[in-house]
């Protein structure tokens, strides 16, 4: 290994703005300790963009020398993140594309206006949820209530997934994100994800439907169907990252504005569009703190570091959107009416870039005006910095977000 004492991030999440600006001070590329594993990781903006465009970085597990020389094996409470079926989230290049395809169409900008109507009418929904949980002044966890049903119905909808498995679902998802899980059990989660979403696969072949996951195993006129286990390994991929990064995304705006009141004011005159309001909680407080993992092919120099050949590489995108470069002095500062929001790189960079940035954007965009005008009262039920994460290395996920409604 190229250095000697890499910086180990802290599981337990306890000061992610402390922890941020010290990657932030160790340099632009910089080596970390995950939980006992040795990485590169990415804190600067313009390396982040070219390492995510580096063709000799690669997402395939096997050009890992730690996974092939066996020192990382389902041990580590963090190999579910990296060692992933076959999908657009494990595959390169030309196959990466073919992968990818009927995703991106689905995701497309034009197609997601058909889902706007949808999207509100859940909301509209949950927002009644909301009311009842919080009448006669009592605390509601915002998080539980509203913001993580609104994603998962909306991407379970999308891929086909039944609205009375979504419970399960999103206990094994708890379960698999945090460090907390006993290992064997995390094993057991990510068999019971395994079987669920085979048989959905299965399913879908026998009888599709009009659903995502049933044009994956469809011929059409975009060519050849998916195999079961690249549909197998494209759903899984699509129904975690579709609802846990969507509902930070939501609480982390709600937690941002109740903590500036001033800048809550404005955006609720309309001095500020909803979308800088988004796009400002993306580089200043988005859900993906560290972003596991691409391996290099070759030795690859960045300035003076050189990533060799087999080493694993990380891009920190929480350190990348507080870069004073892109961002100014001001970096750590939520400001919504900053002029260089949009500039981050919250959904990542190149080929892998989000195909569901849209698609949260818009669930966003919907979500949170939908709340602020059918609560304008509401308030934090704790004081804002009692509000913590839950320990999760790799997410940025509030724990609770507790609010009284008037
Ligand atoms: C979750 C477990 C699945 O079996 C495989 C998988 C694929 C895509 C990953 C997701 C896991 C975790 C959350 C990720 C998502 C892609 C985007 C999302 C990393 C590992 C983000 C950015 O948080």
């Amino acid at each position: 290994m190229s250095s000697q004492c890499p910086f180990a991030i802290d599981p337990m999440v306890s000061d992610l703005d402390g922890e941020t600006n010290r990657l932030r001070e160790l340099g632009p590329i910089t080596r970390i300790d995950l939980l006992g594993v040795p990485a590169w990781t990415v804190t600067d903006h313009a390396v982040a963009r070219q390492l995510t465009t580096d063709t000799r970085l690669v997402k395939d597990i096997n050009a890992w020398s730690l996974y092939a020389d066996g020192v990382v094996t389902d041990q580590w409470p963090l190999i579910g993140m990296v060692l992933v079926d076959r999908s657009m989230f494990s595959v390169d290049g030309a196959e990466h594309r073919r992968l990818r395809l009927k995703t991106s169409q689905a995701l497309a900008p034009r197609r997601l206006e058909e889902l706007r109507p949808v999207i509100e009418q859940l909301t509209a929904d949950l927002l009644d949820d909301v009311e009842a949980a919080g009448a006669d002044g009592a605390a509601v966890d915002l998080k539980e209530v509203f913001a993580y049903p609104l994603p998962m119905r909306v991407v379970g909808d999308l891929m086909g997934v039944a609205r009375e498995d979504h419970a399960q679902l999103l206990d094994w998802y708890k379960k698999f994100f945090s460090v907390m899980t006993p290992q064997d059990e995390r094993l057991a989660v990510i068999g019971g994800l395994d079987v669920y979403f085979t048989d959905l696969v299965r399913q879908k072949i026998a009888d599709p439907a009009d659903d995502l996951t049933s044009a994956f195993v469809t011929a059409d006129e975009g060519g050849e169907p998916l195999t079961e286990e690249e549909a197998i390994g494209n759903i899984k991929a699509l129904v975690a990252a579709g609802h846990e990064t969507t509902v930070s995304l939501i609480i982390n705006t709600v937690r941002a504005l109740l903590g500036e009141p001033e800048q809550l004011a404005k955006v609720l005159a309309g001095d500020v569009e909803w979308k800088q309001v988004i796009e400002e909680s993306l580089r200043w407080d988005g859900p993906v703190t560290h972003l596991l993992m691409r391996f290099a092919t070759e030795d690859i120099t960045v300035g003076d570091t050189v990533i060799a050949k087999g080493e694993g590489v990380v891009m920190s995108y929480r350190a990348v959107g507080r870069d004073i470069t892109v961002h100014g002095d001001t970096a750590d500062d939520f400001d919504v009416t900053r002029s260089t929001a949009n500039r981050h790189l919250a959904f990542g960079y190149g080929p892998h870039i989000c195909p569901g940035a849209a698609l949260s954007r818009l669930e966003a965009a919907i979500a949170l005006p939908a709340l602020f005008a059918r609560f304008p009262r509401m308030r934090l039920a704790v004081p804002h910095g009692e509000i913590g994460n839950l320990p999760v290395l790799t997410q940025n996920d509030v724990a609770a977000l507790p609010i009284i409604l008037n």
